[in-house]
């Protein structure tokens, strides 16, 4: 197939409520969708950055630029040539910006699985036609607060409960958590990196709370100090920063970084790439789940057909449209006994609400070739 055109759409959606970790608050999420227009038809894409270069070094502006400059010239040079499968390669002599790629890489694929008549979940190997999720809770100077919170999200039905933690709002915090969610619900942790291996003692203390696991305690550079942490406490240590690779998975493995892995397709660069490392932790024994960074409708779409295949064997961070947006920017994602049903129309298998959209739409680019 060939790249015609493709449209960047910086879009701002309003957040039902603050959402924030030990980076930061957001209240509303903007986000990059793309949309590549081909001979064969169009495809959609979102991109995971957010307006700050705090969760990786990736920020809309970057995202905007890279695709611009680099990026998106790559794929109108391919002239006939362009395929799903082709775009990782195409890309590769761009180092970084894997989110960027991620982005390109699903608009370009759900172009050609759509034309073809061939869903995502069926084209990447799933075999659930729905997945059970859990929802992840921000920080909040309240715990009573927090307690609603979590109380709302049980009522709803989720199958389980992630809670940001930070120095000064985890181990209380978890406490009491854990006495409103009962023994045995699986509930787990996430400090996006707010510890350092010097704190293995007082991150010890969450063992006696029952934890699926503590999602990246400590810096993203750091495996070494993750598998010391790892040895220290009974809790698994699950990766999110870290892993951006099928290479960062070996490193894990070698050093015994991690006992669980977190894969997002945005964070490693592509869909492709995201099942490769789920090939890899399937190999290893290791355990993963899909992670999640506030989609809208066009990235969850693509993350619930990821979270479909055999190795998701945890709840994944996306919830439904309504924990999120008031008004998504696809049909919206419907929590159904603890579960979201994987898309099974062509391609990403949901619809673009142009209105939403142009709504919602702050700034726009049109790119085409030369
Ligand atoms: O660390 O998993 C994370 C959201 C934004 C950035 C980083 C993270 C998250 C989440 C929310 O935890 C996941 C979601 O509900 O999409
Ligand atoms: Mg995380």
């Amino acid at each position: 197939m060939r790249l015609l055109a493709v449209d960047l759409h910086r879009v701002r959606l309003p957040l039902v409520r603050p959402f924030r970790t030990s980076f930061g608050e957001q209240t509303v999420r903007e986000v990059l969708v793309v949309r590549a227009t081909t001979d064969l038809g169009d495809g959609w894409g979102e991109c995971a950055a957010d307006v700050d270069p705090h969760y990786s070094p990736e920020f809309n502006d970057s995202a905007r630029l890279v695709l611009v400059d680099h990026l998106v010239p790559r794929l109108f040079g391919a002239g006939d040539d362009l395929s799903g499968a082709a775009v990782a390669d195409l890309l590769e002599p761009v180092k970084g910006h894997r989110m960027a790629k991620e982005a390109l890489e699903v608009a370009v694929l759900d172009a050609e699985l759509r034309a073809a008549g061939v869903s995502l979940a069926e084209h990447l190997g799933g075999v659930r036609d729905a997945v059970d999720v859990g929802v992840s809770v921000g920080i909040t100077d309240n715990p009573t607060v927090l307690a609603g919170w979590v109380a709302e999200y049980l009522d709803e039905g989720y199958r389980r409960i992630k809670l940001k933690i930070e120095p000064g709002a985890d181990i209380e915090r978890v406490a009491a958590i854990r006495e409103l969610t009962g023994d045995g619900f699986p509930l787990q942790v996430d400090a996006n990196t707010a510890y350092r291996v010097t704190d293995a003692d007082h991150l010890a203390r969450l063992d006696d709370y029952d934890l699926l696991l503590v999602e990246q305690p400590l810096p993203e550079d750091d495996f070494v100090g993750h598998a010391e942490l790892a040895r220290r406490m009974q809790t698994p240590i699950c990766l999110d920063e870290s892993i951006e690779s099928v290479a960062h998975v070996e490193t894990a493995l070698a050093l015994g970084s991690c006992g669980i892995v977190n894969i997002k397709p945005g964070r490693v660069g592509g869909l492709l790439e995201a099942r490769r490392i789920h090939d890899r932790c399937v190999a290893a024994d290791l355990p993963v789940w899909c992670g999640g960074m506030l989609e809208t409708g066009i990235g969850r779409a693509s993350l619930v057909a990821l979270s479909s295949l055999p190795g998701f064997t945890l709840p994944g961070d996306s919830s439904a449209s309504d924990r999120y947006y008031a008004t998504d920017l696809t049909e919206p994602f419907v929590l159904e006994d603890g579960r979201l049903r994987v898309p099974t129309g062509p391609g990403l298998g949901v619809e673009v609400d142009g209105e939403a959209l142009a709504r919602f739409t702050v700034a726009q680019d049109h790119l085409t070739p030369g």
